[in-house]
């Protein structure tokens, strides 16, 4: 008899066989621009997953980065050396725009940002985390816009060039060792030489630290405590010499996933920098927060990634896969798992492009205020909800391929690894939930969602198919409204911080799933209305959190 041999599964184009990314752009473009850009969202889909690529991809995740301290003949050269298959894939995402459209002046106007979600969403997976840095330099180029001067006009073109021969990345630097989250705390400080800045402290966190530049955080000498005696700066590796900038590189850091991205602690020992805007203001927190929110976003378009990859992967064994005598897809219980990752895949994606549909409005200085308040509060409501989805649903794919899903050539296990950064980077879960609370004092962020939701649904439930998730959201509409009024001190408010904002981030992303099925619904689709439902028919609010968390720490009091 000869021995059975397994028929390998293939990842399908990403563009071609990703219908819920298409109908998501299509509702936010209409047919016309979409048709403007799908020759580039095709190809992006073509190149993100073509073999080459893959191979690409699983060698950079082989060749992590190297430090190396001192030459041969003894000099202290702090040099990282990354895989150069790394390198590759950056170029070929920096090239396709992963940095550029959003600031291009071509046809999309405030919708740039739709389709540029598109393409980063694709390439990502396929990039070896090169979308980390892409995602600090997209961040950094749209902070010196707002912030910077003329003269950085400069270094925003090389952020956001499509030329690889010019083009710069950026990182950030924010985290130090008294505060990933505590941001206020930062104990790098600014002394003036002459007419110069330089720096002295270390930074505990710097990804991509092979960028060219990177802004970060530092406290001028004399500068008052907290968040707004801070300075955001602009530093070079660098110096115009091409010497180096007195950045030394501790250690790389060993980390679960992220493996062929170099993140280093770095010892700033009088490095030069420049403040950005007049360092006299200081508020370098709320500069910085400019950068936060764009990464934040780069984090939801990851998980977007995770969860299409996951799920492409999925699909693909199931349709090769025999088990019990039958088809692997046509199995009931495998295809109620595989039907619960479409939903998470589907609500990831809404969450996201409404997001970038309010971003590139903002940019474009189109948007009214209370879109303004909309979006600082869904931001971090998108980021938190999608990066838990992401992380179940990565870990679901890889148990939807098996024992081969959990050995590294099969790259669900990188997969795996590399989405467990989402809810950690730029901000944990609890962390942006509080961020909520403190968008809603400042600017009316939470009732802006709540009002939005209601906006959405109130004119939809006309169609049999929709009539009962429409109804199950505006129960859920009520219950956050309930929730909300009795969150109303600190504690209480911090308490329920977390699942009302999981519970926000599922109602708010069903919402738009209503809004776009009715839509498609018109064109003759059912598809997002069936996701839609799902989704309602599992439930929109979370648990209420314990009341009692008195044996938390395992100490009864
Ligand atoms: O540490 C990290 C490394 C993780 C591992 C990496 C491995 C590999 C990476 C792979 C990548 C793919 S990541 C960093 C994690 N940390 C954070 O993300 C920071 C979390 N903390 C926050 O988000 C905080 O909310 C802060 C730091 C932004 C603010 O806290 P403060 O100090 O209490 O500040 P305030 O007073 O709330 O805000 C100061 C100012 C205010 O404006 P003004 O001064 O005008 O009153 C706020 O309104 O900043 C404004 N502001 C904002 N504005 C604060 N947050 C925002 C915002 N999101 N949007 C607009």
């Amino acid at each position: 008899m000869t021995a059975f041999l397994q028929t390998p599964p293939e990842l399908p184009d990403a563009w071609a066989s990703d219908r819920v990314l298409r109908e998501g752009l299509e509702f936010h473009l209409g047919s016309d621009l979409l048709s403007v850009a799908e020759p580039d969202l095709k190809a992006m889909g073509h190149i993100a997953t073509a073999p080459q690529t893959l191979a690409l991809s699983a060698r950079a995740e082989t060749e992590p980065p190297v430090h190396v301290p001192y030459s041969t003949f003894g000099e202290r050269i702090d040099e990282i050396r990354v895989s150069d298959a790394y390198v590759a894939l950056g170029r070929l995402g920096v090239e396709m725009g992963v940095t550029a459209l959003p600031y291009e002046s071509g046809p999309y106007g405030e919708k740039a940002r739709l389709v540029w979600a598109g393409l980063v969403s694709m390439w990502g997976p396929s990039s070896a985390l090169y979308s980390c840095p892409v995602a600090m330099t997209d961040a950094a180029a749209r902070t010196l816009l707002l912030h910077g001067n003329n003269a950085e006009r400069e270094v925003v073109e090389r952020l956001t060039t499509r030329d690889t021969d010019r083009a710069w990345t950026s990182g950030q630097w924010m985290t130090e060792t008294i505060g990933g989250s505590d941001v206020s705390r930062t104990q790098t400080e600014a002394r003036r030489d002459g007419g110069q800045w330089r720096l002295f402290g270390t930074k505990w966190f710097t990804s991509a630290t092979t960028s060219e530049m990177a802004l970060t955080l530092a406290r001028p000498e004399g500068a008052p405590e907290g968040s707004r005696g801070l300075v955001l700066f602009r530093i070079h590796r660098l110096n115009d010499d091409g010497r180096p900038n007195a950045i030394f590189v501790r250690r790389l850091k060993d980390k679960l996933g992220t493996r062929s991205l170099p993140t280093a602690e770095l010892e700033l020992q009088g490095a030069l920098a420049h403040p950005v805007g007049d360092p006299e203001e200081g508020g370098g927190v709320r500069k910085i927060a400019t950068m936060l929110n764009i990464t934040r976003i780069h984090n939801a378009i990851g998980s977007i990634g995770s969860l299409s990859r996951g799920l492409a992967w999925a699909r693909a064994y199931a349709n090769v896969r025999e088990v019990f005598g039958a088809p692997l897809h046509t199995l009931p219980a495998h295809r109620a798992t595989l039907m619960d990752l479409t939903v998470d895949h589907a609500a990831t994606l809404a969450l996201t492009l409404r997001c970038c549909e309010l971003t590139g409005r903002a940019e474009h200085g189109v948007a009214s205020e209370d879109e303004i308040a909309l979006l600082r509060g869904l931001t971090p409501i998108t980021k938190l909800t999608t990066a838990r989805w992401a992380v179940a649903g990565a870990a679901e794919a890889m148990e939807a391929v098996g024992g081969v899903g959990y050995c590294e050539d099969s790259t669900l296990p990188a997969l795996v690894r590399n989405t467990h950064v989402q809810p950690i980077w730029e901000g944990t879960t609890n962390v942006l939930a509080l961020d909520v609370l403190r968008a809603e004092v400042r600017s009316g962020s939470v009732q802006a969602m709540l009002r939005d939701i209601e906006e959405t649904v109130g004119p939809l439930g006309g169609e049999a198919i929709l009539s009962e998730t429409v109804s199950t959201i505006k129960q859920a509409l009520g219950e956050l409204r309930d929730r909300w009024a009795r969150m109303d001190d600190e504690v209480a408010a911090q308490l329920n911080a977390r699942s009302f904002a999981l519970s926000l981030g599922a109602t708010y992303a069903c919402a738009r799933l209503c809004a776009q099925a009715a839509w498609a619904l018109s064109k003759g689709s059912d598809h997002t209305a069936r996701i839609a439902a799902r989704m309602a028919a599992r439930g929109l609010v979370a648990p209420l959190p314990p009341s009692d968390t008195s044996v938390a720490m395992g100490d009864p009091s």
